[in-house]
């Protein structure tokens, strides 16, 4: 109950802020595009992180004013970025949650149109839980989001439960193998051969592909090898604050 009221404080008081990781194109080392990953400084307790309090946001419905400020705070960036001559796509993690609200397409539209950005710069990660129910009604909001000009990803992707089948119904433009499958892929040959099957039907489905946590340079290899479209992870960068990540973006790695 305490830590509710805090995070209602952090809200109005603008303790909470937004960190940038890269995405990497393995062939040529440009930043294409960055995830938006959110922190809270709190008062006492220092930088906390979102794990300790998103489910918290999402029990008490924080996560929908929490959600609209990520999204306006996230294309402000990405304008500046764009009117600065450095152009990356945007990727902004949705909760299930705000991805039900009756206005969440409202809320996308207002972001863009606020700070001036062009659609085509947003990206929306939604997870896989997103489409256990209401298939029709999934699928009907995102070809709404899709109308806007916004491109949607499928977020910590293998992890879920839901079919296969959703995949070539939904308009999703981009998967992100979770980081679970890429720890392993140097060592382990499941997790190398399901890397490799994602990313072939990836490109089959003609979806781009992310690969998440990537770590090491043999896990770049491997995937760059595979025509993996986009690498994320600390063998690049962590997520870092705004400033940090504009020199990444002009310099490339
Ligand atoms: O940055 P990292 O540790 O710690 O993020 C952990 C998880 O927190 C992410 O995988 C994501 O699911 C969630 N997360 C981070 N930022 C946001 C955000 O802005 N909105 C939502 N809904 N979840 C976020
Ligand atoms: O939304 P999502 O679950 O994809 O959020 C990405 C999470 O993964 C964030 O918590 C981010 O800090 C974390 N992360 C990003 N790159 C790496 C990495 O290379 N290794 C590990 N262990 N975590 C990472
Ligand atoms: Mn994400
Ligand atoms: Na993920």
């Amino acid at each position: 109950l305490e830590m509710e009221q805090d995070l209602r404080t952090a809200l109005k008081e603008e303790q909470l802020f937004l960190v940038y990781q890269p995405q990497v194109n393995p062939d040529n080392g440009m930043v294409i595009g960055v995830e938006a990953l959110i922190r809270w400084r709190h008062p006492e307790k220092g930088i906390v992180p979102p794990f300790r309090f998103i489910p918290l946001a999402e029990e008490t419905q924080l996560i929908i004013p929490i959600g609209n400020w990520v999204l306006r705070q996230a294309c402000m960036q990405a304008k500046e970025w764009l009117d600065a001559g450095k152009p990356v796509k945007m990727a902004v993690n949705v909760s299930n949650i705000q991805f039900s609200q009756d206005d969440f397409i409202i809320q996308v539209q207002q972001a863009l149109k606020n700070t001036g950005l062009p659609a085509r710069w947003l990206e929306l990660e939604i997870t896989e839980s997103v489409a256990v129910k209401q298939l029709e009604w999934v699928k009907n909001r995102l070809h709404e989001l899709k109308a806007l000009g916004v491109s949607l990803a499928l977020d910590d992707f293998g992890t879920g439960f839901s079919s296969l089948s959703y995949l070539k119904e939904f308009p999703i433009d981009k998967l992100k193998i979770d980081r679970s499958f890429i720890m392993d892929i140097c060592h382990h040959r499941d997790e190398s051969v399901m890397v490799k099957s994602i990313i072939q039907m990836a490109h089959g489905l003609g979806m781009r592909v992310v690969a998440e946590g990537v770590e090491e340079a043999t896990q770049l290899a491997f995937l760059a090898q595979l025509r993996c479209h986009l690498i994320q992870g600390y063998l690049f960068s962590p997520p870092v604050e705004a400033s940090r990540c504009t020199q990444m973006i002009t310099e490339g790695f």
